[in-house]
């Protein structure tokens, strides 16, 4: 059983105790499932080699979990799974994906209306019957209703940072293969969108039938929709699509172009060549005279048809013929890169190894899986210098929020933290923070005596979604000018495929930010993603920095900071605007 599977079924069970109004167990299974679904090892392979034993040591899991987890492994399945799905028979993951609604919420309508799916749901709202319920109204049920359509209107894109461990997994097998020289993955997931619609694969291989005919019999496949010589397309167990083409040695450069897109900036591109008396396509650039221009003509003719071939083996050699500097995937959005590759004057990207700490962390001391220790001792495996731990604070009761006191307690516990000598001999630094809420009035959650203690005050909005534009505005720029915010941490609130952003300017927010001093996040969370990639572009514009921080709660989400990089190179971002992408000193002294 896989990682995600397994936690899957723990999530469930999570939700069916939460919706029993179950205490503290809830939290244990969501804590556990989170641990599993980002474990970088296979937890049954973990198993099969130590047992039981080996499972609690996985963050998050117990004895009573771990059993769990070791009934699922051998049979495929969990007795007490089932009977809580037995004694509430509701499509809950599918219920609480919408925007609002809980499990508490989903008890309820399965008893009063006998809602047991998105179906059912909408349903009910449309005649009218959830404001009839006690404790709903009007509002609530047309929230319900637009949370469903907003839902529907994400049509089944995936999250890249969710999908991409299963993306290189696939990859990895491929390129073990016997007859494959090479494969990538091009598309949206080379161009690190925030979601991908489908997944499109590359491969140069001596035999491609049996390279195809591996992909199409791979354990996840469950639908192939085409099984061809140089095309293949099938779907995955989780719902994806994913697209494999065999492309010639010498094409693979323009294959790799033209797959990659974005459709934009292809068109763009084959214009360049046209204008040359050029002609641009899959296969490669060539030299020809009163050759057909649309795609569709020259679709499947032989590569000779095309003409004299110039460049196309490697993408380098095809950017330069057309007359420009290389331009990274993830700038590929007709956006006007084009423009800048001809003038030589492209933005230097912040890289993929740039980032030297991480200022958002949660531990368990709120609602993080780890220790502080557990944190830190990742975040040195990984090359970091520093981290900023930032639990939340106390208006987020939920999450066990730390008040004054205990953020006291914290910040003299860190202190003893770095100055054990494990840590103290290393380059290391655990730095004191929080994610600090603000609250309706734009006053925040903590005093102000005690965040002038801090190294980083990161801020953020966690309750009242529904202000209006200007009062949501003016909320967060009374925070930032709070002199100890150093950090707006997730700016606009959004969650992708779930949450909408709340209303705000975010024009006005940059300006503040610009005037204030105050940074502005890029939470590499790969739901969040938020600042987006417009938005850091502006923040480049204007000379607003910008932090890039993973809002870890486990240590195996550090990773995803290859997401928030990904989404600050889209945004054009370079590593001297990002403050964490500078040294301990340099950063601090940046901050208020
Ligand atoms: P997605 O899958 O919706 O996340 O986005 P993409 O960009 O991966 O789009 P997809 O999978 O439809 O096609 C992959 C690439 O192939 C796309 O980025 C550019 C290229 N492509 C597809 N259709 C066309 C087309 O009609 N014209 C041109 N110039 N390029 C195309
Ligand atoms: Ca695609
Ligand atoms: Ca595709
Ligand atoms: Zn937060």
């Amino acid at each position: 059983m896989k990682n995600t599977e397994i936690a899957k079924i723990l999530y469930e069970i999570g939700e069916c105790l939460e919706m029993q109004e179950v205490l503290f167990k809830p939290r244990a299974y969501e804590k556990a499932a989170n641990a599993v679904e980002s474990f970088e090892e296979d937890v049954s392979e973990i198993y099969r080699h130590g047992g039981l034993k080996a499972l609690e040591e996985i963050p998050g899991v117990g004895v009573s979990i771990a059993e769990k987890i070791e009934e699922l492994i051998t049979n495929g399945r969990c007795a007490y799974h089932e009977q809580l799905k037995k004694k509430t028979p509701v499509n809950l993951s599918e219920l609480t994906a919408i925007e609002g609604v809980g499990p508490k919420m989903v008890l309820k309508l399965y008893k009063k209306l006998g809602v047991k799916n998105l179906n059912d749901l909408e349903r009910a709202a449309r005649r009218g019957k959830i404001r009839a319920l006690e404790g709903f109204g009007e509002k609530s049920e047309e929230h319900i209703l637009k949370g469903i359509q907003f839902l529907r209107a994400s049509g089944g894109r995936f999250v890249l940072g969710f999908v991409m461990p299963q993306i290189r997994e696939i990859e990895r097998r491929l390129q073990n293969l016997k007859n494959v020289e090479r494969v990538v993955v091009a598309g949206s997931a080379r161009r690190k969108k925030e979601t991908i619609g489908d997944v499109d694969m590359l491969v140069i291989a001596r035999n491609p039938k049996s390279v195809m005919d591996y992909f199409a019999s791979m354990p996840e496949v469950i639908n192939v929709y085409a099984h061809g010589e140089t095309k293949s397309a099938v779907k995955l167990k989780n719902g994806m699509d994913v697209d494999l083409r065999v492309v010639p040695h010498d094409s693979f450069g323009a294959a790799l172009n033209y797959f990659t897109g974005s459709k934009a900036h292809n068109i763009a591109l084959r214009e360049i060549a046209q204008k040359k008396g050029w002609k641009l396509n899959e296969y490669g650039l060539f030299k020809t005279k009163n050759q057909p221009s649309s795609r569709a003509q020259v679709e499947g003719k032989p590569k000779t048809k095309n003409g004299i071939q110039i460049a196309g083996k490697t993408e380098d050699e095809l950017y330069k013929k057309l007359g420009m500097d290389y331009i990274e995937p993830e700038m590929r959005e007709g956006w006007g890169e084009i423009q800048l590759a001809q003038k030589h004057s492209l933005p230097e990207l912040i890289g993929y190894n740039d980032l030297r700490g991480d200022l958002q962390v949660q531990t368990n001391w709120t609602d993080g899986a780890n220790t502080i220790e557990e944190m830190a001792r990742e975040a040195i495996k990984l090359g970091m210098e520093y981290i900023a731990i930032t639990d939340h604070t106390k208006r987020l009761a939920m999450t066990g929020g730390l008040d004054e006191k205990k953020l006291l307690k914290q910040m003299a516990y860190i202190d003893g933290v770095n100055s054990k000598s494990e840590f103290r001999n290393s380059k290391f630094r655990i730095l004191k923070g929080t994610e600090c809420d603000i609250l309706k009035d734009g006053t925040l959650d903590i005093r102000d005596d005690v965040l002038a203690k801090l190294d980083v005050v990161g801020v953020s909005v966690h309750s009242h979604f529904n202000l209006s534009r200007k009062d949501q505005t003016e909320r967060i720029i009374r925070a930032m000018k709070n002199p100890h915010a150093d950090i707006v941490f997730h700016p606009t609130g959004r969650l992708i495929n779930r949450r909408q952003p709340y209303e705000v300017d975010m024009e006005a927010i940059i300006a503040a930010a610009k005037k204030t001093g105050t940074v502005l996040e890029i939470d590499a969370y790969p739901d969040r993603l938020d600042l987006k990639d417009e938005y850091i572009r502006k923040c480049v514009e204007a000379g607003v920095n910008m932090s890039i921080d993973s809002d870890a709660h486990s240590t195996a989400h550090f990773h995803y900071l290859e997401f928030g990089i990904a989404q600050a190179r889209r945004g054009w971002a370079s590593r001297s605007e990002v403050v964490n992408a500078w040294g301990t000193e340099q950063m601090l002294a940046r901050l208020k």
